[in-house]
């Protein structure tokens, strides 16, 4: 039987952190042997705010490198770059056409984004969901493993796939989001009431993945924790409960065993224990990165590979299409 497929994208923003690897990479990972994948570098989302031209030549080389770092494998995954197969753009272009705009002035992601551009906004940024569209229909993919922030957009997506379908007979798979129930949202060190993210201004509220474990335990050691003492999971207490379930997801422990195991403990106690546990987590893979990135070639070839293969799929798609509206 045909494996199902998977389809998922990350920006090429640079300093990914925990959040990116524990809420999207870590399952892609997982999901890899299962599923037929695809993997991409989004760098044409990523231009949808301002971007310096050599910061983001760099940033695309070390998200690939992060990804490959991370685990995913060109034997079961094909892992590519967003610009490089030019069928994403056109797909969304013909996507946009069949797009009520109202149905982009709902997403909640535009409205905070676009508040911080203020008068910069660009039409890109508005449309950053249909090319979202376009990336997963393309693959006609089953599942898009995502962390709890992109939940809207798959559900635009199913929204415009199934309008599409309507409108001119059934082409498009309508995808699922694959939403982890930990780490779907993990929070930010200072501001635990925010997602970790990486626009966030204060420079201690995320963990990247490739920080030293100096800074590692720095950050850990700044925390945002709360005035009370016992060690719990707890929703109330977003700084306390945010350190339990990053622990909790590295550990991969029962809540029970970690509240046991943290009951005679301090705060303090907590923080030391949790650097170590994500300096440890990420070493191999840090290690890896700067193994593959210190090989001539190697990114570029399995990134021209990933390319071609996801060409000859997304172009067999995008005819599909234009032969459904009358294009070709
Ligand atoms: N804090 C998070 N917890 C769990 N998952 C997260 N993701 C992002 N932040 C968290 C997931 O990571 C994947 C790739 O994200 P992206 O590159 O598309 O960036 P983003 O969603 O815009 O989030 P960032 O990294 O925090 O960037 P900014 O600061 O620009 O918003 C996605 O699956 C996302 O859900």
């Amino acid at each position: 039987m045909a494996k199902k497929k998977i389809f998922s994208g990350i920006q090429a923003t640079g300093n990914l952190h925990l959040g990116n690897y524990l809420g999207a990479i870590r399952n892609w990972v997982k999901l890899q042997a299962d599923y037929d994948n695809y993997f991409c570098v989004v760098d044409l989302h990523t231009i949808t705010v301002p971007q310096d031209p050599e910061v983001l030549r760099a940033n695309i080389r070390e998200v690939a490198g992060l990804l490959f770092a991370s685990g995913l494998d060109a034997d079961n995954s094909v892992v590519f770059v967003q610009s490089h197969v030019r069928a994403h753009s056109e797909l969304a272009w013909i996507l946009n056409c069949i797009t009520p705009m109202g149905w982009l002035h709902r997403m909640t992601q535009f409205k905070e984004k676009s508040e911080k551009q203020k008068d910069e906004v660009s039409i890109g940024l508005f449309d950053y969901p249909v090319l979202q569209a376009a990336d997963i229909l393309l693959y006609d993919a089953d599942l898009v493993p995502v962390g709890e922030d992109q939940k809207q957009h798959i559900e635009l997506c199913r929204d415009i796939a199934q309008r599409f379908n309507y409108r001119y007979g059934d082409l498009f798979v309508l995808p699922d989001a694959y939403i982890a129930e930990v780490g779907g949202r993990v929070m930010g060190l200072s501001n635990p009431e925010k997602k970790m993210s990486k626009s966030e201004e204060k420079k201690d509220d995320a963990i990247f993945l490739l920080d030293s474990p100096d800074q590692i335990r720095a950050k850990v050691k700044r925390a945002t924790t709360d005035s009370m003492r016992e060690i719990c999971f707890d929703d109330n207490r977003p700084g306390i409960n945010n350190l339990l379930t990053i622990y909790q997801l590295l550990t991969e422990k029962s809540k029970a065993a970690i509240v046991e195991y943290f009951s005679t403990k301090s705060y303090k106690d907590l923080k030391e224990e949790l650097a170590e546990v994500i300096a440890e987590s990420l070493r191999p893979l840090q290690e890896r990165y700067r193994e593959l990135t210190g090989e001539k070639g190697y990114l570029d070839q399995k990134l021209d590979e990933g390319a071609r293969l996801a060409d000859e799929a997304a172009e067999r798609k995008l005819k599909a299409v234009q032969d459904k509206i009358g294009l070709r």
